[in-house]
């Protein structure tokens, strides 16, 4: 099952940070694409929710330093 969420990410302050977050969503398995936006500060991913989580991703997102949440 393909899945999409969009994620708030703070903290991005320019192109690579954006691209620092997309690389860790990647690495994520269940994760089968992550486009990040550093202007708008969303994260928009595909992912199979069987294997993979939004707070796995939040988590993986704040463990490279990026405040990261569900989009209020
Ligand atoms: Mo850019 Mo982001 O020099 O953590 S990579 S600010």
């Amino acid at each position: 099952v393909q899945d999409r969420i969009t994620l708030d990410v703070g903290g991005m302050t320019c192109a690579s940070c954006a691209m620092n977050v997309e690389k860790v969503l990647k690495r994520q398995k269940g994760v089968s694409s992550a486009s990040v936006n550093v202007s708008t500060s969303k994260a928009r991913v595909e992912y199979n929710s069987s294997l993979v989580s939004a707070e796995d991703m939040i988590a993986a997102i704040q463990g490279i330093g990026y405040p990261a949440s569900l989009p209020a």
